[in-house]
């Protein structure tokens, strides 16, 4: 029961009808302030002065801050080389400098030009390649080396040589950075957060103010949409709203414009890797070096880990037999780039599906007998370049089914005599494949904790470090709880994540919210379940009922929990057949003085990688999936449309398969996007111009694929997740590559070289492409 079950999501009412609350929901409070921070005019130099001294006069501003004001100014989650308000060095153009306070936001918008800043400009490293040519580095990966491959190289029959570049993503949330500070009693702090990571709010607040982490909560409902947007850098503008409430002693509300928060929060980091590959006359990829480049932005935020999961997943769905991968963070006068579903994953495994695309050009072969060939195997071929050994692959079934179940060949056929009309049109066709690691690749992030409540009229509480984005974390916690108690879903409820209730939560990120805080939720019912089944046990066998001693520890001897069956709100003893109802149960163990609460920690079994070597085991399980997209391509104006996309993931057993088609569904639009018309424009200063959606495209509805399948296959051997699931969160974004690389796939039949083309694949860059073949 519940389990596997397709039930809503537990805010759909809630967002349909406008119950949900957001931060900006929340009612006003006495002597409540608004809060505006204000970004730099250039990208680079030195802030000389701030005057607000005008500002402060307008009608209905009551104060400005400044990094001064500020006990402790630096953050940042890897390393604390980040200012929260730019003190004297600029890191990039729109970098936060001052904060203004008014009774309205109003009041604000009109003092804001009023502020003015004397600034020393010096010249912006604004490209990769001006980075690298100047030696600015925020981080150097440790290389991961397999086989030989300057050896594997010399003896290739073919090698090609190049680059493959992928421009930013701007998040696209619906709610912007958005927080509340509340002050408390005796100098503490309570801030509601619109964050995918209370405890690092809680963090960066507290230093930021001199405060322990003992006085301050950060407490999270839910946010609208996240994205990866919120897992650090929701926590500086928390530390903006919290300045103000200690100063000021009031509530102080930060929720950002679309336009300020898309000019002043990191993107996706934007790539540029070096390649050689070498291959045989199938297609049998021998060896290949690369060098990844990651645009950082001004500061490190999250972009060593991100680089690092690039370089996880350089290999895509591909056995790599010899390989040697570096990977460099460059430091530019950017935003600071920051994490996005796929955390780097789809930067790595994009370079490898172009590589791919162009074997199969070099040798006149199609592209998806390339990819056969070359596919991670059951039996062999089946270690990553990093070494951790595939268990249960489902890549070839995965590959095989989908192209049998699309009529692929079918297809290709048609597409060439559709094609070969010459009619200002050409299709193109392609499958590519995720083979998303499961697990934080920072070991000790994969831990988690819960609370479990439950109350005398059997429903329950349940609480964990997990952050409702939308991704449904929260309906397959209840999920997991209901079913573990026997009870059904609307008998729980996930409450909302607080700092006080669970401590040192990790980000909800890496797509592991609900596996980490599943198993945690799960650990701390089971522990209830084996009291109320030990009382149970008890009555049964008559002892009476005050006298019924702690639940022992588990002892197979004392008490046999399989006996006992939680199902339809009884609770029943199967040798005997009696049944209890499930809410009397919890009733008679209240009268006897039995704990119904519980605290668990879970943490990930099986992780080891070793830094030093780039060797081991840094995932959990996989998560794997492949899609094949056909497009057409309108030759003479470089449009396009997706005519059909097929996609076939494996789940595991989905606890929610309704929730994961939503996932899989949005994963896949939101990443075609960023490959196709999500194009980032800044002007020659390092100014974002397109900073509102009206310059910014992402895909609407008629974008998405004519004709859009999505099915699972069954798999009932993910033993190492909660239930046998697996993540699905951002897996899925990968397969939006296969969009891309169809439009690739399309200019093939109108050049013989191969096609070089970038990411996004915006119909300028695709026209430009084409008309270098005239
Ligand atoms: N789905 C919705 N609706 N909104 C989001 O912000 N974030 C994605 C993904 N799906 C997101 C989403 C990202 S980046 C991650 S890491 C996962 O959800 C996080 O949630 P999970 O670990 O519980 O799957
Ligand atoms: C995937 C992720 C994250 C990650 C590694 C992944 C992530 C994250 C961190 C991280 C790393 C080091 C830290 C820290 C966080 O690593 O989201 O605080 O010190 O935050 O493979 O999604
Ligand atoms: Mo997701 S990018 O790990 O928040």
């Amino acid at each position: 029961m519940s389990i596997g079950q397709n039930i809503p999501h537990d805010s759909s009412r809630g967002h349909v009808t406008g119950g949900s609350v957001f931060i900006d929901d929340r009612a006003l409070t006495q002597k409540e302030v608004f809060v505006l921070p204000i970004g730099v005019p250039a990208a680079a130099g030195t802030l000389k002065k701030v005057d607000t001294e005008a500002a402060i006069k307008a009608p209905g501003i009551l104060a400005a801050f400044t990094a001064k004001d500020l006990h402790h100014n630096m953050w940042g989650t890897i390393v604390p080389e980040q200012p929260i308000l730019v003190d004297q060095k600029i890191g990039y153009y729109d970098e936060p400098a001052v904060i203004l306070v008014g009774t309205s936001m109003d009041a604000l918008l009109r003092a804001k030009p009023f502020v003015k800043f004397e600034i020393e400009k010096a010249p912006a490293i604004l490209t990769i390649d001006e980075a690298i040519e100047k030696q600015q580095f925020i981080y150097k990966a440790n290389a991961f080396v397999c086989g030989n491959v300057d050896d594997a190289l010399k003896k290739s029959p073919h090698r090609l040589q190049g680059f493959f570049e992928c421009g930013g993503q701007e998040h696209f949330y619906m709610e912007s950075q958005a927080c509340i500070a509340y002050p408390l009693e005796d100098g503490q702090v309570e801030i509601h957060s619109s964050s995918q990571h209370p405890s690092e709010t809680q963090h960066v607040v507290a230093e930021a103010l001199g405060l322990q982490l003992h006085e301050v909560v950060c407490i999270v409902k839910r946010m609208g949409g996240g994205f990866g947007g919120k897992e650090s850098q929701a926590a500086p503008f928390a530390a903006m709203a919290a300045l103000v409430a200690q100063k000021m002693q009031r509530p102080a509300r930060l929720c950002l414009s679309k336009d300020d928060d898309m000019v002043m929060t990191g993107k996706r980091h934007p790539f540029k890797n070096f390649y050689e590959i070498g291959f045989d006359n199938e297609g049998h990829i021998l060896g290949l070096k690369a060098q990844l480049y990651a645009d950082g932005g001004a500061y490190a935020d999250l972009s060593s880990s991100i680089l690092d999961r690039a370089m996880f997943h350089i290999d895509g769905a591909y056995y790599l037999p010899n390989a040697h991968i570096e990977g460099f963070v460059v430091r530019t006068n950017m935003h600071s780039n920051t994490a996005f579903r796929g955390f780097g994953g789809p930067q790595g495994t994009m370079t490898i599906e172009s590589l791919i695309e162009d074997i199969a050009k070099h040798l006149n072969i199609d592209a998806l007998t390339v990819r056969e060939r070359n596919c991670y195997g059951q039996e062999k071929n089946n270690v990553t370049h990093y070494g951790q050994k595939l268990d249960h692959n489902p890549l070839p079934e995965l590959f095989t089914r989908l192209k049998n179940d699309s009529d692929y060949f079918k297809r290709r056929e048609e597409i060439e005599k559709f094609n070969s009309l010459n009619n200002g049109k050409v299709r193109g066709l392609s499958m590519t494949a995720t083979k998303f690691g499961i697990a934080f690749t920072a070991r000790f992030l994969n831990q988690g904790n819960s609370l479990v409540n439950v109350h005398k009229d059997g429903t329950v509480q349940v609480s964990t470090g997990a952050t409702e984005m939308g991704q449904g974390v929260n309906t397959k916690i209840q999920q997991i709880v209901a079913h573990a108690f026997g009870i059904p879903a609307p008998d729980v409820k996930v409450m909302a994540t607080s700092t006080e209730k669970n401590h040192n939560t990790s980000p909800t990120a890496a797509s592991s919210g609900s596996d980490i805080n599943g198993s945690a939720a799960l650990k701390a019912s089971l522990e209830i379940k084996k009291r109320l089944a030990w009382l149970f046990q008890n009555i049964i066998a008559g002892t009476p009922m005050n006298d019924i001693a702690e639940c022992p520890p588990v002892d197979e001897k004392l008490l046999r929990l399989e006996d006992f069956d939680f199902n339809h709100g009884q609770v029943k003893h199967l040798p005997s057949g009696q049944t209890l109802p499930w809410a009397d149960l919890v009733k008679k163990a209240y009268l006897n003085r039995m704990s119904l609460g519980e605290y668990a920690h879970f943490k990930t079994e099986g992780l080891g990688f070793d830094k030093a070597r780039s060797m081991g085991t840094p995932f959990s399980y996989f998560t794997n999936g492949v899609a094949l997209s056909e497009v057409q391509l309108d030759t003479w104006t470089g449009e396009y449309k997706v005519l059909r996309t097929d996609i076939l993931m494996d789940l595991g057993r989905p606890l929610n398969p309704g929730i994961d088609r939503g996932q899989v569904t949005g994963a896949f639009v939101q990443g075609m996007g960023w490959v196709t018309s999500e194009k980032l424009f800044y002007n020659k200063d390092g100014r974002l111009l397109s900073h509102s959606p009206t310059t910014y495209k992402i895909p609407n509805i008629q974008d998405t694929p004519r004709v859009f399948n999505i099915e699972f296959i069954e798999n009932h051997e993910n033993r190492q997740n909660v239930h046998r699931s697996k993540a699905v969160g951002e897996p899925p974004f990968l397969l939006g590559i296969s969009v891309w690389t169809a439009l690739k796939d399309a200019l093939k039949y109108k050049t013989s070289k191969i096609p070089n083309i970038k990411s996004p694949a915006t119909p300028e860059e695709l026209l430009m492409e084409l008309a270098r073949y005239e």
